[in-house]
């Protein structure tokens, strides 16, 4: 008997991604014909609609009617063991997110003590069923029962991200809401939305309307690979692109998410990455010119890092930088604002006379560690900071905010590398891990690609996917889903330190992901990577069993959801 035979007579019926903390696996089943689901009186108003979903998906793929009774005050039948059928209750003694599930032949109890518990129970509830939960059509083929075992569960890490990039490219409200849908399947709770740019900004801010009626469009982008015009004479496409989440759509999206377990971390990207906004209303430049054409500030067509950034000498660029802050904390109920603070060049502060006297006044000062220029970002930072203490919000920035100095409080994305979030957790800050390395899933999944093949591809005009094999591929680095799964977020740091990690994120950075097709491929199969190191203690990571659940239900869920994937094996 081959291997594969064998292993396929010892698998077992519970393949949840990612993995729980435990998983004891009984003999028998509970037959879910005509089911009542009870709830519990003291449950959540998100957790009882996610429930009341559940019992109408049932309905239509089981071909049978759930009813979900009344909640009810049910927790001291639960203890006592009696009941029918399938059962929700508080358990008080669980920890946030935590959630237990016992399933007999008689029924399956379902315990936890937080919104965010019993989500997270309903989806591996569904894991636990037949893969055509997920589908939209009546499957009475599949067995409806539920496998006798007992789950305890809970995460490894308290924020579980994924980064979308809405800017280089823009993503309708729909597509962001089935990116959320996937995210929660995963049991991930914290959607980074990445809504200004240099090539597009993204949100309505009501004070400052050019921003979306200007900002908001290119006229044309790039075509290709930007690395491949060697002699810098670029090809656009003359097509315009662009779009915007108006105020309402936005606060939909929050909604959406919060029905989902999901809090979004709005990212506003300042002082650099700022093109699109300095087009719409110049006066927030050094000189109110480029210092790249010495013309007018226009959307960017083309991709990397612009010299052209904010002035924070002006007082009012912190004015602007403040009231469209307030107008998104408005909207965005949560705990996080993201001031981006990645790839800001300084030359223009250097020339300026505002930012030169802005920095005399604050007396920054150059030395071996940070340019007095550096040391006015970080002038910025804390002002920011400052702004939103004043709303009763925390800071994140990217690792660029560490140099020079930073203040008590703020919250370290590291994605050049671990290097920043090892410093940062080591001097006390809060880190969100993101390393280019296993994280930035705008990377080319197959080991078969290397630099050089994509610069031969594109100068032999032929197609990525008839040289690499991939239709998408961003920048020069690889991914496969077998690197970003090996990933440890506290790899190398000691005890103190590593409490200072409070998870991980995969950032989809999308200046060649032009459709949602493809946006979607370069998501999956890789975020059931992210999702196991983001949830599972390490002793509970196993790849070749991790690939076997992705390779089977895995894609069956995806395919149902009519959701685009890569399944190539390597
Ligand atoms: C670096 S990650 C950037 C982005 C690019 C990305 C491409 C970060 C904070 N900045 O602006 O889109 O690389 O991989």
């Amino acid at each position: 008997m081959t291997l594969t035979i064998l292993s396929m007579l010892l698998a077992t019926a519970i393949n949840i991604i990612p993995q729980p903390l435990s998983v004891r696996e009984d003999k028998g089943s509970f037959k879910l014909k005509g089911t009542q689901i009870s709830c519990d009186a003291q449950m959540g108003e998100i957790p009882l609609a996610a429930i009341a979903e559940l019992s109408a998906q049932m309905t239509i793929v089981a071909g049978q009617v759930y009813p979900v009774s009344k909640p009810v005050g049910i927790t001291e039948t639960v203890r006592a063991g009696s009941g029918k059928g399938i059962i929700f209750a508080v358990d008080p003694t669980l920890v946030d997110e935590a959630y237990t599930i016992n399933i007999d032949k008689r029924k399956a109890v379902i315990l936890a003590n937080s919104d965010n518990g019993f989500l997270y129970a309903i989806q591996t509830l569904k894991q636990l069923m037949p893969v055509s939960i997920y589908g939209h059509d009546t499957d009475e083929k599949a067995k409806w029962e539920l496998p006798c075992c007992e789950i305890k569960d809970k995460p490894r890490f308290a924020y579980r991200g994924m980064h979308l990039d809405c800017c280089r490219h823009f993503w309708t409200v729909d597509e962001v809401k089935k990116i959320l849908d996937v995210m929660a399947t995963l049991k991930l709770n914290r959607f980074h939305w990445h809504l200004t740019e240099d090539q597009g900004w993204r949100a309505e801010i009501k004070a400052y309307p050019l921003l979306t009626e200007i900002g908001a469009w290119r006229p044309e982008t790039i075509i290709g690979y930007q690395g491949m015009y060697l002699d810098g004479k670029f090809k656009f496409d003359g097509q315009r692109h662009g779009g915007f989440y108006t105020q309402e759509e936005m606060r939909d999206v929050v909604e959406y998410a919060a029905r989902l377990g999901i809090t979004i971390v709005p990212e506003v990207d300042l002082p650099g990455h700022m093109v699109a906004a300095l087009a719409s209303y110049p006066w927030l430049g050094c000189s109110g010119k480029s210092i790249e054409t010495g013309g007018d500030y226009k959307v960017w067509t083309i991709w990397g890092v612009s010299p052209d950034v904010l002035c924070p000498g002006k007082d009012s660029t912190m004015e602007f930088l403040k009231t469209v802050i307030g107008e998104l904390c408005d909207i965005f109920p949560g705990e996080y604002f993201h001031i981006g603070g990645d790839e800001c060049p300084k030359t223009a502060w250097a020339q300026c006379p505002d930012c030169q006297a802005r920095i005399a006044a604050l007396g920054l000062k150059s030395d071996e560690h940070a340019s007095a220029e550096t040391r006015l970002q970080n002038y910025v930072t804390s002002e920011m900071q400052a702004f939103l203490a004043t709303r009763g919000k925390k800071l994140i920035g990217w690792d660029e905010i560490l140099e020079g100095d930073l203040e008590e409080g703020a919250t370290v994305m590291s994605w050049r590398g671990l290097r920043g979030g090892i410093e940062a957790s080591n001097r006390g800050f809060d880190v969100i891990m993101t390393p280019t390395d296993y994280c930035y899933f705008d990377y080319c999944q197959s080991d078969q690609f290397n630099y050089d093949e994509k610069m031969a591809a594109l100068a032999e005009s032929k197609s990525l996917e008839e040289m690499v094999g991939e239709p998408t591929c961003a920048w020069w680095g690889n991914l496969t889903i077998k690197q970003a799964y090996s990933f440890n977020p506290t790899a190398g740091l000691d005890k103190a330190a590593a409490s200072h990690i409070m998870g991980a994120q995969a950032n989809v950075w999308t200046e060649y992901i032009p459709t949602p097709e493809q946006l979607e491929y370069m998501i999956m199969p890789r975020l059931f990577a992210m999702s196991e190191v983001q949830w599972c203690e390490l002793r509970n990571k196993d790849y070749d069993k991790f690939i076997e659940k992705v390779k089977g239900n895995g894609y069956k869920m995806l395919e149902l959801k009519g959701f685009n994937f890569r399944n190539k094996d390597e």
